[in-house]
């Protein structure tokens, strides 16, 4: 049929936002792909551009799946403040089908306006397009697209919206169908959770619940309440409660958060949350200012990486035994850091140590759980999914302490997510950096709703299933949500003793051990979070090399297929250090590998040794410090040939 109208009109739009002045240089096309987590660059006219193709996008994402929401979120997450970026939230709530993506990044390289029509419309099918071409000559009716919107708070972000939403409108005729939903400044996990919810997904969620963001984000005080409630219970019906301490005291010693001045600021200014919880770490900035310094000296990845606390890394006045929970400028990445009260070491707890301690607690809830319903157990099988950059101390302790299933995906969210929906029903995915969740399978779904309901008189069963389900529902079961995994974080550190005990108890017919009960003394739970085990001394470098040039293997990341030279120094020089023992006599194992970051123009090269045994011995530091130099050096030269 005639595409013309459709065609004509996405073109006009695109023209419209796509400046003229821009120079298609080779250097620039080779920099524009749908990246790690969509596309991400300096905010400029060549982003505005992508921001309207993107609009067309995700509308024509919608009009195929029959009006079903898709979201699209304006952020450039943990990037500077002058960087910007877009992605596309699928109708499932999770990212944009794979198969999108190279076509997107092509349409995105494209100037002329009507071949970027063309490659757009080239997503959709032929029956797709001929609705399409329906629609534009029909009378106006229904919505036939719905484009949810989110923004972060980067200065840029007001006009690559304009830009978004005039691509979204432009596939069908004014007032004939695109209705846009602007969900303004908001957090990307609430985004992808919106998008599910409009499309009727949640599969935890309680019958109560609104669907609003602000209602989202007081369900997770509702949920932790709720969990220590339940575990309370728990305790009390087997007789355990401490007389000299009722378990119902309010603990005091806040968690203290840093937001790192994105959009994780205006949710937690919303939430009125109960001091005695959680206070702001930052210095107080009117909220129109934040936006210009988002992630600098602040946030999860200054933390990580710089190994430094929030607030430009100073020390000055900074207590020990502080619990600080660094968020990302949209406020999907979690990682908690402390300074230590005896060593006066600054403890980095990331993304690996947080998914340990979740592991850890939910290990011990389903135990509990099938000890007393054992018919459960084949709906609630745990395992968990972690990156390369996993430190090897954590992967070692979730296999052979924790006896989990423990699997390695490719980096971004969406590898770690798909793995974990594939194997497991109760699927814990994390990396590194901070991103991750736990998600359940409909099974594992089944089976918690299903026990919660268990009356009330069969108690213990009936409190702990409550716990589970209350536990539980602190996971966006989309993606990762930072505040979320706050509230999971402070829950596990209360009550993680507690269901150890219970766990270790239940099945080995002992009575509970009086004075078990919700911890009181965090810092003495924060000091046996870090001390579960000690990470192997780990580099994580960022090399100014043409990251086009760089290719791994599609599904091993840590294998690095070109450029050959450098694929053939870096794995001789990892022999080489896999050959050398420590200064007590311990074989070294060393882990090394190189890729292009999906997020900003330049390479990762991640060094990490460690001993066969685990043994963290005093020199290892310092040789895992000259390896990456060495190796980085290395690189840099045979790179440059
Ligand atoms: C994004 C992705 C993450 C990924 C990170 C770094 O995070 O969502 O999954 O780990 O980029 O990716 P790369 O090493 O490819 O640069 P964020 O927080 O920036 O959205």
């Amino acid at each position: 049929g005639d595409i013309c109208p459709v065609r004509g009109s996405i073109a006009s739009a695109v023209a419209h936002f796509t400046s003229p002045q821009i120079q298609w240089t080779d250097a620039l096309l080779a920099n524009i792909t749908y990246g790690t987590a969509g596309f991400r660059r300096t905010a400029d006219p060549v982003l505005e551009s992508i921001a309207t193709k993107v609009g067309v996008a995700a509308a024509l994402r919608s009009f195929a799946a029959g009006g079903a929401a898709v979201g699209v979120m304006i952020t450039a997450s943990h990037n500077p403040p002058q960087d910007n970026g877009l992605k596309i939230i699928d109708t499932q709530g999770q990212m944009l089908e794979a198969a999108w993506e190279p076509v997107l990044g092509q349409a995105a390289r494209l100037a002329d306006a009507l071949a970027v029509a063309d490659s757009l419309l080239s997503l959709v099918d032929q029956a797709t397009i001929e609705r399409l071409r329906q629609a534009h000559a029909a009378p106006p009716g229904q919505p036939l697209a719905r484009v949810l919107v989110g923004v972060d708070n980067r200065p840029s972000c007001p006009g690559l919206k304009a830009a978004l939403l005039a691509g979204a409108r432009s596939i069908l005729p004014p007032g004939k169908g695109v209705e846009l939903l602007d969900m303004r400044s908001v957090t990307t996990p609430a985004v992808h959770w919106a998008v599910a919810r409009a499309n009727g997904l949640d599969p935890l969620a309680d019958r109560e619940a609104t669907l609003t963001p602000a209602t989202y984000y007081a369900g997770f005080q509702r949920h932790f309440d709720a969990f220590l409630a339940a575990t309370r219970d728990v305790l009390r019906h087997l007789g355990v409660e401490g007389p000299a301490r009722p378990v119902s005291s309010p603990t005091p010693c806040p968690v203290f958060v840093d937001h790192a001045n994105g959009v994780g600021a205006t949710v937690l200014e919303s939430m009125h949350l109960a001091p005695g919880f959680c206070q702001i770490y930052n210095d107080p900035l009117p909220a129109e200012q934040r936006g210009s310094v988002v992630n600098a000296g602040c946030g999860a990845d200054f933390v990580k990486s710089k190994r430094l606390p929030p607030g430009r890394g100073s020390f000055a006045g900074l207590p020990p035994a502080l619990r600080i929970a660094s968020l990302d400028g949209d406020g999907d990445r979690l990682i908690y850091s402390s300074l230590s009260t005896t060593t006066r070491a600054f403890d980095i707890l990331d993304g690996d140590r947080i998914a340990v301690l979740l592991l850890r607690l939910m290990r011990s809830l389903i135990a509990v759980v099938v000890h007393l319903r054992p018919e459960v157990a084949a709906s609630l099988r745990l395992g968990f999914v972690q990156t390369r950059y996993a430190n090897g101390a954590s992967t070692k302790y979730t296999r052979e302490v924790l006896g989990v299933e423990t699997l390695f995906a490719n980096s971004g969210v969406k590898n770690l997510h798909a793995l974990a929906e594939r194997h497991f029903d109760v699927g814990v995915y994390f990396e590194a950096n901070g991103h991750g969740t736990v998600l359940f399978s409909p099974a594992a779904c089944r089976a918690l709703l299903d026990l919660a309901a268990t009356p009330a008189d069969q108690a213990p069963l009936h409190h702990a299933a409550r716990a589970l389900l209350s536990f539980s529902r602190l996971f966006n079961q989309f993606t990762g949500d930072g505040i979320g995994l706050i509230y999971a974080v402070e829950a596990a550190l209360r009550a993680q003793e507690a269901w150890r005990a219970l766990a270790t108890c239940l099945p080995a017919g002992q009575g509970i051990p009086p004075g078990t009960e919700l911890a009181s003394d965090l810092d003495v739970e924060l000091r046996r979070w870090i001390d579960l085990y000690r990470d192997w001394p780990s580099h994580l470098q960022s090399l100014k090399l043409d990251r086009t040039k760089f290719l791994t293997s599609p599904d091993q990341e840590d294998v690095l297929c070109q450029p050959t030279e450098v694929a053939q120094a870096l794995a001789a020089e990892v022999a080489r250090l896999n050959g050398l023992k420590t200064r007590c006599g311990l074989p070294l194992v060393a882990r090394a590998f190189v890729r292009p970051s999906g997020t900003e123009d330049i390479v990762r090269l991640f060094t990490e040794v460690g001993t066969a045994d685990g043994t963290v011995t005093g020199d290892l530091a310092d040789i895992c410090h000259d390896a990456a130099t060495d190796l980085a050096r290395i690189i840099e030269a045979t790179f440059r040939g």
